[in-house]
């Protein structure tokens, strides 16, 4: 008798530790995805776009070198969306840009760069980009570097062109 009612409180507590940590899972997967969604936040707001409605934005393409451990430099064919074209998708003004004093950008294993606002409102500088080549980018788990890596343009050593973007602040 006595036994029995252990085995069914340890059965119990084994459900239970098992459905909190498949709880914990999603929630870790939704906050840190590798879908593509990325955070938007400026002062007290915040907004988030997916995948499709950043790809869904006037998309460009564009060429840059890219530098990166494995191969030397490169000039490569990238489509992308300018950066400031997905804040200003979440209203978030040319103005409110200008009067940041920096923007930051953030990837999802923790890779942080800033940009400055002019660079942002520039014509040809700052992108979203996610397809190299005609391909899409990849992601963190499968040895890519998107779904969306950040392009400064102008970096030359490719030391901005942050991976795995999760976030975007301005600050
Ligand atoms: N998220 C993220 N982005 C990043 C980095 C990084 O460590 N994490 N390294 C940067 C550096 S220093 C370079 S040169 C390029 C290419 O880095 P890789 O050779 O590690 O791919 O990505 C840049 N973007
Ligand atoms: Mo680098």
């Amino acid at each position: 008798m006595k036994n029995k009612k252990l085995i069914a409180i340890i059965a119990i507590l084994t459900v239970l530790t098992l459905s909190l940590s498949y709880i914990n899972m999603k929630s870790v997967n939704k906050a840190s995805d590798e879908e593509g969604m990325i955070s938007f936040v400026s002062g007290e707001d915040s907004a988030r776009l997916s995948f499709d409605e950043i790809t869904g934005l006037d998309s460009k393409e564009f060429k840059a070198v890219e530098d990166t451990s494995s191969s030397g430099p490169a000039s490569r064919k990238f489509k992308g969306v300018l950066l400031k074209d997905a804040l200003n998708k979440i209203s978030i003004s040319d103005e409110t840009i200008k009067s940041s004093s920096k923007i930051i950008v953030k990837g999802l294993d923790g890779y942080v760069i800033a940009l400055s606002p002019n660079e942002v409102l520039a014509d040809n500088s700052v992108y979203l980009a996610y397809e190299k080549n005609g391909k899409p980018l990849g992601n963190m788990k499968n040895g890519g570097s998107g779904p969306f890596q950040l392009i400064a343009v102008s970096d030359s050593f490719s030391q901005r062109w942050c991976k795995y973007v999760v976030e975007v602040t301005l600050e």
